[in-house]
């Protein structure tokens, strides 16, 4: 089977690796509107408008079985319109609210995530429906995606600057933080040196691979009915803009390219 991952750039990567672990039969075409980026700048209108365009392009040179829109930002808006335009079926992401709520012992949650996506409302509908007996706190960071990007480009993070972004959540005495931002997992290591006191970091990029993998056995796709793609999970990476230089690298190390 193959799968499509979308993201407005690298972020996605965190998501493929779940899912590179959890079906590592399955082939992955990984498509980012890097030349987009960030999505949390642009109108809906524009956002939904560059997903369905880049995903029919993709479409057409790689069919797929599954299409995985690997970005918070942009599952908010696109997922009705992507599921008109194709009978394909599609899995879309949200901050992982009611992981890290059964997770919470102290019942006081960090979510950290895109402006856009703490300022949509159905982050607040989750909070609502999943976390209503915590105290959230809520941290929408105008350029960590950014620092992500350019530091698989090769360049440093500003470590300072992101421990202090993240004192809120020091404040708040949070036990438990929602990366609600699939770049995020990509320096997990990093954020967990902020923040040592944090006991749970929360992503969704499992959920989505037990998402896909539930849709693959739909269709019969399954580990028995494949062939293991041991060498090659990544069988394309289509960016819409430049490739960003350190990709390749930064694929490997995660077990993403050959
Ligand atoms: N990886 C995207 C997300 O999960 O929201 C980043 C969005 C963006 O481009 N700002």
């Amino acid at each position: 089977p193959r799968i499509l991952v979308f993201d407005s750039g690298v972020g996605g990567l965190s998501v493929s690796a779940c899912i590179r672990q959890r079906l590592p039969f399955a082939e992955q075409v990984y498509v980012a509107d890097n030349a987009g980026f960030p999505y949390g700048d642009q109108p809906e209108s524009v956002v939904t408008q560059r997903c369905q365009r880049l995903i029919a392009e993709a479409l057409r040179r790689f069919p797929c079985d599954v299409i995985v829109v690997a970005c918070n930002t942009a599952s908010t808006v696109v997922l009705p319109d992507l599921r008109s335009m194709t009978s394909i079926p599609v899995v879309g992401v949200v901050p992982a609210v009611k992981p890290a709520a059964a997770c919470s012992q102290n019942r006081r949650i960090g979510i950290l995530a895109t402006p856009a996506t703490i300022r949509r409302p159905y982050l607040e509908k989750l909070i609502r429906e999943f976390a209503a007996d915590c105290q959230v706190e809520r941290i929408g960071h105008p350029q960590l995606v950014r620092w992500i990007e350019d530091s698989v480009a090769g360049d440093e993070l500003p470590l300072q600057l992101l421990c202090e972004a993240l004192q809120p959540f020091k404040q708040a005495g949070v036990d438990t933080v929602v990366l609600g931002c699939t770049h995020y997992p990509l320096i997990r290591e990093e954020l967990q040196a902020c923040l040592p006191e944090v006991r749970f970091w929360v992503d969704s990029g499992d959920a989505i691979a037990r998402r896909t993998e539930w849709l693959l056995g739909q269709q019969g796709n399954s580990a028995a009915a494949s062939q293991v793609m041991p060498d090659r999970p990544v069988r394309a990476a289509l960016f819409s803009g430049e490739v960003p230089s350190g990709l390749r690298r930064y694929m490997k190390q995660s077990g993403l390219a050959p």
